[in-house]
């Protein structure tokens, strides 16, 4: 069993770091492109075989040293009653978005079961035959609440923008209702046997230092104290440049930088206790080969020697970069000399 992320989650990884890449199984992958031409992917979400199968790919392919759960944040809505599917070039859409007060006070109790059916099932099937760690994961509620506010993705944000200004009260129950759906979650996948979950706040960046911690830092601590205290949570905020300090403050076993901050630095600040996950630039997969390595190397340099490193993307791989270049960062690290 390859041990390198549980060990760095601990800060006690005394070998190099372990890599795992943020939407590591996806469209970049010919095999999974191929496998959606049969498939819807709402389908594939609830299909175990499926799950397994996906996972496991950029295991066998690219050679990371965790697997991370093919599934999505959004599928917690679900549990939280909404109708949620994903059309080709738009993204996700719920067709039934909470528009006001009314729509809040009608959500029912979550049911993880309506929205993850099926996941239990690929985790246990996984654990059968992976020999790297499982990660679970969920969105953080702001981002979710935002899915169900705008009824998909959005540019600017508007609608839930102006809910959160206009009744912040109203607004706070719709994350809280949230927030109860992703412990339940959560909860669901870490009896089914994942051993590590990350937390996904893929918006927080559009919310300013004040709204941040309103609407983002309580519900993030309610999340940790809900969940298995042996399981590790790592939190993931786009915007973790300016927010590392409330992100580490609440102790998780690891932050997650994205790629305008000087990791090295970083690492100073922040106390040992807490690893650092990150943070290569993800357009530099675009880069030639040779840039890609520099710029590992880089990384790997200002965190050499760190028992509680990680190294990851500062956000998910894009869908067009190529396997080559994905395989390119993960050769890199596994080159580095064992200390
Ligand atoms: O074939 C396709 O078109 C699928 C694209 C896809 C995939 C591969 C979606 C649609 N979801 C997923 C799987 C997924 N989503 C994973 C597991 C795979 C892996 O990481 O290896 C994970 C962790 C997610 C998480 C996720 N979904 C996030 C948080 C991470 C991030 O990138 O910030 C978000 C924001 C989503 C929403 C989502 N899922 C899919 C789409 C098109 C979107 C919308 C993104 C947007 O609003 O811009």
């Amino acid at each position: 069993m390859n041990d390198l992320l549980l060990k760095a989650l601990r800060c006690q990884n005394d070998s190099r770091p372990p890599v795992w890449l943020m939407r590591q199984a996806g469209r970049y992958m010919p095999e999974y492109r191929e496998l959606r031409t049969k498939h819807a992917l709402i389908d594939m979400f609830h299909n175990p075989e499926l799950i397994a199968e996906v996972t496991k790919m950029p295991i066998d392919m690219i050679g990371v040293d965790a697997a991370i759960l093919f599934s999505d944040i959004l599928l917690v809505v679900e549990a939280l009653g909404k109708n949620l599917r994903f059309e080709e070039g738009r993204g996700p859409i719920i067709s039934d978005p909470v528009t006001g007060p009314a729509d809040v006070e009608d959500l029912p109790e979550p049911d993880p079961v309506r929205g993850f059916y099926g996941v239990a099932e690929g985790i246990k099937l996984l654990k059968k035959d992976l020999d790297v760690p499982l990660i679970g994961f969920a969105g953080a509620p702001f981002t979710i609440a935002s899915y169900l506010v705008e009824g998909g993705s959005s540019k600017d944000f508007k609608k839930t923008r102006t809910w959160m200004w206009s009744d912040p009260e109203c607004f706070h129950r719709l994350l809280q209702k949230t927030t109860d759906a992703i412990i339940a979650s959560l909860k669901l996948q870490i009896e089914a046997g994942v051993q590590a979950i990350q937390l996904f706040d893929s918006w927080a960046h559009v919310l300013s230092y004040y709204d941040f911690h309103q609407v983002a830092v309580p519900y993030y601590e309610q999340i940790m104290a809900e969940i298995d205290p042996e399981i590790p949570v790592i939190l993931f905020c786009r915007g973790s440049s300016v927010f590392y300090r409330e992100l580490a403050a609440l102790q998780p076993a690891a932050i997650s930088l994205d790629w305008n901050c000087d990791i090295g630095l970083i690492r100073h600040i922040v106390p040992d206790t807490v690893a650092i996950q990150g943070n290569m630039d993800p357009h530099l997969l675009y880069a030639p080969e040779k840039v890609i390595r520099e710029r590992v190397n880089m990384i790997l340099d200002a965190m050499d020697q760190q028992p509680g490193f990680i190294f990851n993307l500062g956000h998910g791989i894009f869908p067009d970069v190529t396997v080559s270049a994905v395989r390119t960062v993960v050769e890199t690290i596994k080159a580095r000399e064992l200390v």
